[in-house]
C-alpha cells in the first residue's frame, strides 16, 4: 500500500513504474523489521555476504562489477535548459534529448525485478535546513546504503505532507553497460536519473547527486549554500566549541581531518575535536544573523584503503558495526573486512576485491579496490558531535580551503576579508598524486572542491558566495582561511606532520578568528608569526626554522598561480564576478 497520499509524488511514481515495468513494488517505511528482511533477501542472492558476527556485528560484503567502481565524471551531465547555464566546468545535456535518451534505456528495465520506493531526508527530519527526496531503485544493496546514508522511511512522507519541494530520483541498474551509463541532473526540475551503475557515488541519489548538484542551484535560489565540506567543533579547555567548516579536493584528508585526534599536549589541556560531518554542509543564516550548517547525511560513505587505527582511529571504529564494505578484500581465516593499509598483515587466505582467491602475502596486486568504501552509520562515530541532530546546525566560525601544494601555499595564511576569501576558494587547486590516473604533480584547478559537484555555472556560485556574504554583518560573517598539509622541503619530504597535528594550526585559526592572535600580512593574506603556531611537543619533528620555511610567501611562484588562476577564469568568459577579478588584480599589484 502507497505509503504517502502525496499527488506530486504518487503522479511522478505512476509514470515511472509504467516506464521501468517491475514485477512488484516495496515501499520503504524505514523499519529494522523491513530493513532485515532486504539483508535476507540480499544474503541469499549473494549480492551480500554476512562478515563474521562477532568480530563485525551487523556487517556486510558487497563486490560491484569490475567496470563500476567510482564516480564517473565523463559521464555525469547537468541537464539545464542551456549548456551556459551549466557552465565550462560541467558536461551539459539539453533536457529534452536527455530525458528521450534515459527513457529509452529505462524502458523495461525492471521486467523481473522489485521495484523499491525510499523515502528520504537530507538532514534531520523537520528541520528547516533539510529536504526529502524519493528514490526508485531496483537494487536492494542502494535501499541498505540509503538506509545508513541517509534517514530513511514513513516519518519522511509525514513531514512532506503534500508539498512539492521533494527531489526525484530514478536508479536503473539496467545491465551495468559502461557506455549506457549515465548520472544526469535536472536542477531546474528537481531531478535526477541514474542509470548502468551500482556504484555507492553514481547510485546513492541523496549524496553527490542531490546533496551537492541539485542541493547547490537550490541554495542558489533560496539564499543558502550546499557545500563539499566537513563540519568540525574544537572544544577548549573552557568547554565552549567553535565550528570550522572545511573544503578539501579528494585524497586530502578530509575525513581524517573531520576525526581528527587531537595531540597529547593538547589533550592534556582538554582540548577536544568533534565531528559533525565529513563530505557535505548544508549552510544557511541563522536568526542571530550567524551562519548555520547542518550535515545533511546520517553515515560515512568513506574510502577504506589507508583507514586505520593510526590515521583514523574514529573512522574505523564507525566502522566495527552496522557497516556494508564495498569491494574491499575478505579475509577468510576469519571471515572479516580487510583493505590495504588496514594494518601491516595482509591475509594470506582471502578474496580479493575482484571475486578471486587472493594471497596477500605474495601477491603483488591489490586485495582492495583503492576506491573501496565502507557506509557506517554516523551514530558509531566515537567523536560525533553532540549536536549532530541538532535541526538548527552549528555556528560557523572559520571556512577554511585547502589543496595539496608542494612548494606555493603557506601551511596557513587568513584572507584578508569575505570577498578576498570567495577568491581564495575559487582559485582553489591541488596537484595531482600517484593515486590519481595521469601525471603526478600536474595542478588541477578544483574550486571550493566543487568542480565536479556544482549543479550551475560556476560563475554564478561564486557570484551567489559573494551575495551570501553581503548578507551578512562583517563582525558576524565567519572569517576564512587557507592550509596546505603537503608542503615538501627540497629533498621532497613533507614538512608538515599533519593528521593531529593539524590541530595545532586550527587552533591559530580560531584565535584569529576571536581576535587574540596577530598575523603578518602579506600580497596572498595573514600568515601566521611563526611563534605563534604551538609546536608543544614536536618541536623535535618541526624546527622553528622548518615552520618559517612553511610560512614563506615565495612572489615569483604567486605571480605564475595568478597566471593561472587568470588563465582559469578566462574560461567563464567574462561571467567571473567582478569582485573577484579585483582581487586578482590586487594580488597581481601586490605582487609587483
Ligand atoms: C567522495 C568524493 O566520495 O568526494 O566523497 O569523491
Ligand atoms: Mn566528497
Amino acid at each position: 500500500m502507497a505509503l504517502t497520499k502525496n499527488p506530486t509524488i504518487l503522479a511522478w511514481l505512476e509514470e515511472q513504474l509504467a516506464l521501468v515495468q517491475p514485477e512488484k513494488i516495496v515501499w520503504i517505511d524505514g523499519s529494522e523489521a523491513q530493513l532485515n528482511e532486504l539483508r535476507a533477501e540480499a544474503l541469499a542472492s549473494g549480492e551480500l555476504q554476512k562478515l563474521n558476527d562477532e568480530l563485525l556485528p551487523d556487517c556486510y560484503l558487497h563486490r560491484t562489477a569490475l567496470n563500476d567502481v567510482a564516480r564517473v565524471e565523463h559521464r555525469t551531465f547537468i541537464c539545464a535548459p542551456t549548456k551556459e547555464q551549466a557552465g565550462p566546468t560541467n558536461n551539459w545535456m539539453d533536457p529534452q534529448q536527455a530525458y528521450a535518451l534515459l527513457k529509452g534505456i529505462a524502458k523495461g528495465s525492471y521486467k523481473g525485478r522489485t521495484a523499491y520506493i525510499i523515502p528520504y531526508s537530507m538532514g534531520p527530519v523537520g528541520s528547516p535546513f533539510s529536504k526529502a527526496g524519493v528514490e526508485l531503485t531496483d537494487s536492494i544493496y542502494v535501499v541498505l546504503n540509503m538506509a545508513i546514508m541517509t534517514r530513511v522511511g514513513t516519518p519522511v512522507f509525514e513531514a512532506l505532507g503534500d508539498s512539492d519541494d521533494w527531489v526525484r530520483g530514478l536508479h536503473c541498474r539496467c545491465g551495468i553497460v559502461e557506455e549506457d551509463r549515465y548520472i544526469c541532473q535536472f536542477p531546474q526540475d528537481n531531478t535526477i536519473i541514474s542509470v548502468n551503475s551500482g556504484y555507492g557515488g553514481n547510485v546513492l541519489l541523496g549524496k553527490k547527486c542531490f546533496a551537492l548538484r541539485i542541493a547547490s542551484y537550490q541554495g542558489y535560489r533560496e539564499q543558502w549554500l550546499a557545500e563539499h565540506m566537513l563540519i568540525l567543533g574544537v572544544e577548549n579547555p573552557q568547554g565552549e566549541v567553535r565550528y570550522i567548516c572545511a573544503a578539501f579536493p579528494s585524497m586530502c584528508g578530509k575525513t581524517n581531518l573531520a576525526m581528527l585526534i587531537p595531540p597529547e599536549s593538547y589533550r592534556k589541556k582538554g582540548y577536544k575535536v568533534w565531528c559533525v560531518g565529513d563530505d557535505i554542509a548544508w549552510i544557511r543564516k541563522g536568526a542571530d544573523g550567524r551562519l548555520y550548517a547542518i550535515n545533511p547525511e546520517n553515515g560515512f560513505f568513506g574510502v577504506a584503503p589507508g583507514t586505520n587505527a593510526k590515521s583514523n582511529p574514529n573512522a574505523l571504529e564507525a566502522t566495527r558495526r552496522g557497516t556494508i564494505f564495498t569491494n574491499v578484500a575478505l579475509n577468510l581465516d576469519d571471515n572479516t573486512a580487510w583493505w590495504e593499509g588496514l594494518d601491516k598483515n595482509p591475509p594470506a587466505n582471502a578474496i580479493d576485491w575482484k571475486g578471486n582467491p587472493w594471497n596477500g602475502k605474495e601477491s603483488a596486486e591489490k586485495g582492495a579496490h583503492p576506491n573501496s568504501r565502507f557506509t557506517a552509520p554516523a551514530k558509531n562515530c566515537p567523536c560525533i558531535s553532540p549536536e549532530f541532530e541538532n535541526p538548527q546546525g552549528v555556528p560557523i566560525s572559520a571556512f577554511v580551503f585547502g589543496g595539496r601544494r608542494a612548494k606555493l601555499t603557506p601551511l596557513v595564511y587568513q584572507a584578508r576579508d569575505w570577498n578576498h576569501g570567495v577568491f581564495v576558494g575559487s582559485a582553489m587547486a591541488s596537484e595531482t598524486t600517484a593515486a590519481a590516473a595521469g601525471a603526478v604533480g600536474v595542478v588541477r584547478r578544483d574550486p571550493m572542491a566543487m568542480l565536479p559537484f556544482c549543479g550551475y555555472n560556476m560563475a554564478e556560485y561564486w557570484q551567489h558566495w559573494i551575495d551570501i556574504g553581503a548578507a551578512l554583518e562583517p563582525e558576524k560573517a565567519p572569517k576564512v582561511f587557507n592550509v596546505n598539509w603537503f608542503r615538501k622541503d627540497e629533498e621532497g619530504n613533507f614538512m608538515w606532520p599533519g593528521f593531529g597535528d593539524n590541530l595545532r594550526v586550527l587552533d591559530w585559526i580560531l584565535d584569529r578568528c576571536e581576535g587574540k592572535v596577530g598575523a603578518v600580512e602579506t600580497p596572498i593574506g595573514f600568515v601566521p608569526r611563526a611563534e605563534d603556531v604551538n609546536l608543544e611537543g614536536i618541536e623535535s619533528e618541526v624546527s622553528a626554522e622548518s615552520l618559517k620555511a612553511m610560512l614563506e610567501v615565495d612572489p615569483a611562484l604567486w605571480q605564475t598561480e595568478a597566471e593561472g588562476i587568470a588563465e582559469f577564469y578566462a574560461k567563464f568568459e567574462g561571467k567571473a564576478p567582478k569582485e573577484l577579478q579585483d582581487c586578482l588584480e590586487a594580488l597581481k599589484a601586490k605582487l609587483r
